[in-house]
């Protein structure tokens, strides 16, 4: 089954999308997601200029060969551009996989291993009132596991909480990117307070989970982990900058509260101490940026090996076809434990009709062949694509921090 043409498509129905589109010749198509945000034409520019390319003539039932071609073939290996062009390469072809066969991608990993899969959403809100209303709303949407996030006091553009009224969107259009300063001392001293009014309201059958974007050292976040013991979060996610492994160590050795790392993870190399060291409880690499379906199952079963469960990133800025390849290896990992689920905007589903869906807190990938995911292409064609930056933190010095 010859691939016979591959093209790239960005648009930015709401915020951008970079999707690649392979097409056999027995006409079958398959999606990928390529999307890497704020760095977006870079990715469509590697597939197209020079992925492409090797792709043509190419049999697309060689998934795990042409992995490895595009892995090992470029001889400057890893990297975000790089895993994520060779992540689009490899849905699009599970998707003509799937197509192929007439079976959704979970079938062709060994079948569903749980009947659907549970997700968590995002919760925000500029005070403490405005986020106990938010998590409130989400749980009468009925999700069973809200990620909770709340503005310090006093303190202006805390990253991850939604500006009132609008889709949360981390990336801004046009324009340089946002500066925001943040500061630790307060956080900590807050961050306790936050999941104790949410506790005291919401009662212990809700899941809770809130996400640190690596701000802090290993010993901040070990108190902020020993803090938060009372209110028995399902994760603190991406405590410490996750370039330093042995940081976790000092975490671990301190609390109880589990932690979850990984959705900057472009490969296994980024994480594999964490996981064989058992220093974390969740791996959150994802398919986009860690090399496709193909990888992602890899570090799965390491995981497996070690207690660790997935739970794999799911913002807004991976697109549908993303959403969906992560629900039908939710379904089948056999250590699957959590899927984000941020949502997105009406105008980007409507570009990507998709046979996912959402009922009580869970989602399920659909049983239509391959990944389930359509591009209207014309319609993604009044879409341009619109620069856009992620912001940028310093401390109170102006120093430029971690995260
Ligand atoms: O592009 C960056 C976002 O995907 C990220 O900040 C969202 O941290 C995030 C999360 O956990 O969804
Ligand atoms: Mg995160």
């Amino acid at each position: 089954m010859k691939i016979t043409d591959a093209k790239v498509i960005v648009c930015s129905p709401g915020r951008n999308f970079v999707t690649l589109k392979i097409v056999t010749e027995d006409g079958l198509t398959g999606l990928g997601d390529a999307t890497l945000n704020g760095r977006e034409l870079a990715v469509a520019s590697y597939l197209s200029e020079h992925i492409v390319p090797l792709l043509v003539g190419r049999d697309a039932r060689r998934i795990e060969d042409t992995w490895h071609y595009l892995y090992k073939g470029v001889y400057w290996r890893k990297g975000a551009v790089t895993m994520t062009g060779i992540a689009a390469v490899d849905m699009a072809l599970w998707d003509i996989a799937g197509k192929a066969a007439n079976k959704p991608v979970y079938q062709l990993f060994g079948g569903a291993s749980r009947d659907d899969v549970l997700v968590y959403s995002h919760a925000s809100g500029a005070t403490l009132e405005q986020t106990v209303t938010a998590v409130a709303e989400h749980a009468r949407a009925g999700y069973r596991a809200i990620r909770a996030q709340c503005a310090v006091p006093g303190h202006q553009h805390s990253y991850g909480v939604g500006k009132p009224g609008r889709h949360y969107e981390p990336a801004e259009r046009g324009g340089l990117p946002l500066e925001s300063t943040w500061s630790t001392e307060p956080y900590l001293q807050f961050a306790p307070v936050l999941f104790d009014r949410l506790r005291r309201e919401f009662g212990p059958e809700i899941q809770l989970l809130h996400d640190v974007h690596h701000r802090l050292r290993p010993i901040e976040a070990a108190r902020l982990g020993k803090s938060l013991e009372p209110y028995h979060l399902f994760w603190m996610e991406d405590p410490v900058p996750a370039e330093l492994q042995e940081g976790f160590r000092t975490i671990r050795q301190h609390t109880t509260t589990p932690i979850a790392v990984g959705e900057v993870f472009d490969s296994i190399y980024d994480g594999y101490h964490l996981i064989q060291e058992q220093l974390i409880d969740y791996i959150r690499a994802s398919v986009v940026h860690a090399g496709g379906l193909t990888h992602l199952r890899k570090i799965a079963t390491l995981a497996e090996l070690y207690h660790v469960r997935t739970g794999c990133h799911g913002a807004s800025d991976l697109s549908p076809v993303t959403m969906a390849a992560a629900l039908h290896f939710d379904l089948s990992v056999h250590n699957f434990g959590i899927q984000e689920h941020m949502g997105h905007t009406r105008e980007t589903d409507l570009v990507f009709p998709h046979a996912y869906t959402f009922r009580e807190g869970t989602m399920y990938p659909g049983d239509r062949p391959g990944l389930g995911v359509d591009l209207d292409e014309t319609l993604a064609a009044s879409y341009p694509y619109q620069r856009a930056y992620l912001p940028v933190a310093r401390l109170e010095d102006g120093t430029i921090h971690s995260w």
